[in-house]
């Protein structure tokens, strides 16, 4: 993708933008459909609310940089380019999915974007993706960065600051994304950190950090596309802390109990779609144009769902798993 100099004047770039957001609020409204319907199995982390971090984060990365999404990651992994059809087969557990319908939605990695494998182990892609910082060092491949995406929660996982050290130490061009959404499950961040400033966790390790609210998409994708530069220029690793919220559950069962209708109502009216589509009409956009996008958006989903739901289920005979398998 182009970078544009001055984002607010290049129309594509800012349906791009929309378009994104919107496809990802679809499909994991749609997600949620099929699953209250029965036809997805396992479990499944939606990110409705956060949209802004997702995209603009993948959107200020090059092709040839790799990610590491999270248990939340489906915005992450379409952002990167994962066809959204493949995406959507891959959680009802159709062969034709991004993992052969192997690995659902908590596992979606699809190598050919550069997208690598979503670990459930909370805070563990953080070292894997050093090893694939360490890996373009070894190879000079300069011109690539690893990000790597992990939450709130996950912040205090040991294995978080150990990467976070050993990528400074090293010199590593590993980007680290913290999406604060105020939660882990049901406990708020204050519960877990001390100081809710979570920037100031790259500073021990000389890493530098900033903040930025997730919830303004340009925002964030000039943030990350300065910390982009940033790896570029010193070849030192950097950290963003993108501030969020989720209004959606923290996976598909969640009653709520722990947060106020008015909390959730508070954030879903800063929507980072919402606050974009009033970005756009106060830069040319009409309110037809905007409509138009979303209508786009929802018939690339109805044709992901159509295409997933005609597709062969999953098969896994003894061979293909052998021939599957890295290990
Ligand atoms: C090491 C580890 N501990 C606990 C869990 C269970 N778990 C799954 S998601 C989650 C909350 C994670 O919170 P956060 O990192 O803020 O990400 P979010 O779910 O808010 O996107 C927990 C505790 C896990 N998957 N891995
Ligand atoms: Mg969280």
């Amino acid at each position: 993708m182009d970078h544009p100099k001055d984002v607010l004047k290049d129309r594509q770039f800012m349906e791009r933008v929309m378009e994104y957001m919107m496809l990802v609020n679809k499909f994991e409204e749609q997600v949620f459909a099929l699953f209250a319907q029965g036809k997805v199995h396992g479990t499944t982390h939606l990110g409705i609310g956060e949209e802004g971090t997702g995209v603009g984060s993948v959107f200020a990365l090059e092709e040839r940089d790799y990610i590491f999404a999270t248990h939340r990651g489906h915005g992450q992994v379409i952002s990167k380019g994962a066809p959204v059809k493949n995406v959507m087969a891959e959680i009802l557990a159709r062969q034709a999915g991004a993992n052969h319908g192997r690995g659902g939605s908590m596992h979606i990695a699809d190598v050919g974007v550069n997208a690598l494998c979503i670990d459930g182990v909370l805070g563990q892609n953080c070292p894997i993706a050093c090893g694939v910082g360490l890996s373009f060092k070894m190879k000079k491949q300069n011109d690539r960065i690893v990000a790597v995406f992990f939450g709130d929660g996950s912040m205090n996982q040991g294995a978080v600051h150990e990467a976070m050290n050993l990528a400074a130490v090293w010199e590593l061009p590993v980007l680290f994304i913290c999406v604060n959404n105020t939660y882990g499950m049901s406990t708020p961040l204050h519960k877990v950190s001390a100081d809710t400033d979570l920037s100031k966790r790259g500073y021990p390790f000389g890493i530098k950090s900033v903040q930025v609210d997730g919830n303004d998409v340009l925002a964030v994708y000039e943030t990350v596309r300065e910390a982009r530069e940033y790896i570029m220029k010193e070849g030192k690793p950097a950290f963003v802390v993108e501030n969020t919220y989720r209004t959606s559950g923290h996976s598909k069962s969640d009653a709520n109990q722990y947060r106020t209708k008015e909390e959730i109502a508070e954030w879903k009216a800063k929507s980072p779609i919402a606050r974009f589509r009033k970005v756009m009409l106060e830069n040319g956009f009409t309110e037809a144009e905007v409509d138009a996008i979303d209508e786009r958006a929802a018939k690339t989903i109805d044709e992901a769902t159509a295409y997933a739901e005609s597709c062969p289920d999953a098969s896994a005979t003894p061979e293909q798993i052998e021939a599957e398998a890295y290990a």
